[in-house]
């Protein structure tokens, strides 16, 4: 056997593993490796980030989708997508915007009666109580239609839009303050808060920026729009934010560009915007203390009312000393509130420096009243070099920040440099630096702008991917490129393309603090919680007719859709409710009727809604889209749509010859006797789950359940079949016997699935041989004829290592050489008996020893098979 030259596999592999494994582990590693071209770091690095079948990822991100108006969740270190959410834009798959309930959320988005059906999404929030996330609530914001989406996690849906009733644009949104009681969101270009016309010219006097201070009930995660309010702001354009935590809670920071309020020209010959808006060494941090300009909101006198919507305007602010400004240095982008709120970063775009605010001093100066001098609309301005704790050179074009747990340090993005400079904001010192591709905008720690960042790792969005992916087309996908933070130095791991738009910002959580559900309370309108109007339970589904207006309740359950028929008038009002009576998770079937541009999704226990108008004449298959089982094809039904003013000519019958009564009898005691089997064999199962405690272990009682649910549907068909028997209708009672095999089908799909979970719970821990030796077996096409516990094609190899003398000698050369045992009377035997020979695979003698420590393994475990 050939030796791996280098010590790092058996490290890799691990100490206690046996040699022989080791070293047959280590042939193919090496083998694979040279195919592919591998470094050992390499190796180590896709071990990092390599998640098994069956193992989750310790992190989930949430990242924007850009101008999908989606939002992305992957996992973590694996990198592999889990979910796009629709938000801002319609997406099919989940029925977000084709059915009625979701239709309604989004329509929340409608911007002076406009439908609007995208977004540019920048950045996402989790809710948080202390500071830290508590796994309940996500929000994210649309730059270009200014407006705030809240999602639930319970579900991972689309809850509420609030349109931002003042601002024409906005950026520096979403951020929760500490214990979700608001979310703060900033203008981004300043814009006239009405709606009406002011010319260019009077920037100064009719264009405002500002801070909008949402209400948020953490409770019930939806935004209160009339608890909220605008803190007016001059037409600075104010950029990214962040609240405050820890000491600094109550308060905001708001960065802004152009406080030179700079308009433009180029087509009247003036100098360009981008030239204009950096005229100044500085720009102004906006300093507000929100929790005291809240309680002032709602007193009337206070406020102006702008589009029903509350403003407090800046001399009011300024007047209750809480609004102030500092200055940073000119065109800066994040700011970032480390984890105790004391500290603040600034990065500028154009300036090398990252600029450390102290909350403490800036609060004294503005105790002592302070100020430098006023902006021309009256804010004070505090003296930067005194609210400064210091400055650090970190390269070119700093961006953003997260935290590390260690005390003082933090990682930012270098936008020019691509780099990741890892930094103490505390001793103001660089400490290391990572190249990454090309463009880093924003990076993701884990939880790392919490009051409880975790390390481990940060995630550099890229703005670029040259050359990293395969080419798809001008245009690229986004690269996330995930860098290990644990050891001393950062470490580059891996690549991810993210093909959906370009997601500014992402944050991550801990798994484990997410709990989603994986059904509903059965009728649930999902997108409210509450019971549905149109909830349907079996036996209640129905059509009712009120005139023009045609109200269908239905049912979906494996595998029929209740009602399978809709005849209705051209022109008739149609709504169709629908209900998932499934209660086995992942049941979700989907609804759509060709032609009418709609579509629901619906997850086991959910209603939802589908309206139209029946405007054309026709017959329109409509059909479940999830594959949900094996008669998911049937799981259809038409809708019939005829012109009440036309007089339709019957088609003539067709003479069908029929099934004679003999026949007919033939048939049904056929079915019978099928289901009978057929149920003996669910018994044997239910009996092996029922004598090995299957109540013991969660997860498959939950699919017991399951089966259970299918199960018991029987006696009501079984009912109906001897009905229609005892009325001589044989036709029917063998179409009601099919249906009582379909529902032992589906209990027996499950139960086999729940035997097996059982199987994997209660067996012993088979090896990594034993794992590799089920593989090899699989592979080498074994089971083609060998069935563990089962006499098939081939002896059942339950014991097989016992049934010889030094059985494991035995067995193995059987394995490598078959043909030189074909005169073993034995083996002559079982070829007799068979009418087949055991075949040469050409196994190596590392799987001969990997098969024989599965065998041993079924042998432990006979008893299950
Ligand atoms: Cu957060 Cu792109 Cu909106 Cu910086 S922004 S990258
Ligand atoms: Cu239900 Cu396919």
């Amino acid at each position: 056997m050939k030796r791996f030259p280098s010590k790092f596999l058996s490290v890799l592999l691990g100490t206690a593993v046996g040699a022989t494994i080791a070293s047959s582990a280590t042939n193919e590693l090496s083998k694979v490796m040279k195919e592919r071209g591998l470094s050992e770091i390499d190796v180590v690095r896709a071990a990092k980030t390599y998640n098994p079948t069956g193992v989750k990822d310790k992190y989930v991100v949430f990242s924007s989708g850009g101008q999908s108006g989606q939002m992305i969740v992957y996992g973590v270190p694996s990198m592999r997508l889990l979910k796009y959410i629709g938000v801002f834009t319609p997406e099919p798959w989940q029925g977000y915007g084709f059915d009625e309930e979701s239709k309604k959320v989004l329509r929340q988005g409608n911007i002076r009666g406009r439908e609007i059906n995208w977004g540019d999404t920048h950045h996402p929030a989790l809710s948080e109580t202390d500071g830290k996330y508590d796994g309940k609530w996500l929000v994210i914001n649309d730059k270009a239609n200014p407006r705030i989406a809240v999602i639930d996690l319970a579900d991972f849906e689309t809850k509420q839009i609030v349109v931002n009733p003042v601002f024409k644009s906005e950026h520096g949104g979403s951020f929760f303050t500490q214990n979700s009681e608001h979310i703060l969101e900033a203008a981004q270009y300043a814009a006239p808060f009405d709606n009406n016309y002011h010319p260019i010219e009077e920037y100064k006097e009719a264009y405002r920026g500002g801070v909008t201070v949402w209400k948020f009930d953490p409770k019930i995660g939806r935004i209160k729009p009339k608890d909220s309010f605008t803190i007016e702001m001059p037409p600075y354009m104010q950029d990214l934010s962040d609240s405050g935590k820890g000491i600094s809670d109550g308060w905001g920071f708001t960065n802004s560009f152009n406080t030179e309020m700079y308009t433009g020209g180029i087509e009247i010959g003036m100098p360009p915007n981008e030239a204009g808006m950096s005229r100044n060494d500085t720009d102004f941090l906006h300093v507000y203390n929100w929790k005291k300009l809240y309680e002032l909101s709602k007193d009337a006198k206070n406020v102006k009312i702008i589009n029903d919507h509350k403003v407090i305007p800046m001399d009011i602010a300024v007047k209750n000393d809480a609004l102030f400004l500092i200055p940073e240095p000119k065109s800066p982008h994040g700011v970032d509130v480390d984890p105790t709120g004391q500290y603040l970063i600034v990065c500028g775009k154009l300036d090398t420096h990252a600029s450390v605010y102290d909350f403490k001093k800036i609060k004294k100066l503005i105790k002592n009243k302070e100020y430098v001098g006023k902006d021309p609309y009256g804010i004070p301005i505090l003296d930067m070099k005194k609210s400064l704790h210091g400055q650090v050179e970190l390269g070119l074009g700093p961006l953003h920040n997260q935290y590390s747990p260690v005390d003082g340090e933090v990682y930012t993005s270098l936008y020019v440099d691509s780099q990741v400079v890892k930094w103490n904001f505390k001793k103001l010192k660089v400490i290391d630096k990572e190249n990454v591709h090309y463009n880093i905008g924003h990076l993701a720690g884990m939880e790392g702008k919490t009051a409880d960042p975790q390390g481990d790792y940060i995630i550099a969005l890229n703005k670029l991917s040259i050359d990293r992916f395969q080419n798809v087309g001008p245009l690229h996908p986004q690269n996330h490129q995930l860098i290990d933070i644990s050891g001393k130095t950062m470490d580059l791991l891996v690549d991810m393309p993210l093909p959906l738009g370009e997601p500014h910002q992402a944050v991550a959580i801990r798994a484990s603090k997410l709990h989603p559900h994986v059904r509903y309370e059965m009728g649930t309108n999902t997108r409210t919680g509450e019971q549905h109007i149109g909830k349907t339970l079996a036996g209640e589904e129905r059509i009712e007719r009120d005139g023009k207006n045609v109200t269908v309740y239905a049912t979906l359950v494996r595998s029929h859709i209740n009602p399978e028929r809709i005849t209705v008038n051209k022109g008739d009002k149609v709504t169709i409710y629908m209900t998932n009576l499934e209660r086995a998770q992942d049941e979700t079937h989907g609804f759509t009727i060709d032609n009418y541009d709609l579509h629901s999704s619906l997850e086991p226990g959910k209603t939802a809604t589908l309206k139209f108008e029946a405007d054309i004449e026709g017959v329109f298959p409509y059909y479940c889209t999830e594959f949900c089982s094996a008669l998911h094809l049937e799981m259809m039904g038409y809708l019939l749509v005829k012109d009440p003013n036309k007089k339709y000519e019957s088609a003539q019958k067709l003479k069908m010859k029929s099934m004679t009564p003999e026949e007919l009898k033939a048939e049904y005691d056929k079915t019978v006797a099928v289901n009978n089997s057929t149920d003996a064999v669910i018994q044997s199962v239910v009996k092996f789950l029922k004598d090995n405690k299957y109540q013991e272990h969660k997860v498959v009682s939950d699919l017991v359940t399951d089966a259970f649910d299918q199960y018991n549907q029987i006696p009501e068909q079984k009912k109906k079949a001897n009905a229609a028997l005892k009325e001589g209708d044989v036709e029917k009672a063998i179409l009601f016997e099919n249906m009582i095999w379909q529902l032992m089908v589906k209990t027996a799909d499950v139960g086999i699935r729940a035997k097996d979970a059982l199987v994997r719970v209660i067996a012993t821990k088979q090896s990594s041989s034993a794992v590799r030796g089920e593989t090899a077996f699989a592979e080498g096409g074994c089971n083609g004829c060998h069935v563990i516990g089962k006499v098939s094609s081939g002896p059942d190899l339950t014991g097989v290592l016992m049934r010889h003398e030094n059985g494991v000698d035995w067995v193995s050369r059987f394995i490598l050489s078959p043909e030189s045992m074909y005169k073993d009377p034995y083996v002559k035997a079982m070829i007799d008996y068979f009418n087949l020979k055991m075949p040469n695979q050409h196994m190596s003698e590392e799987e001969v020893d990997d098969i024989i420590e599965y065998l041993k393994w079924v042998d432990e475990n006979a008893n299950l098979f």
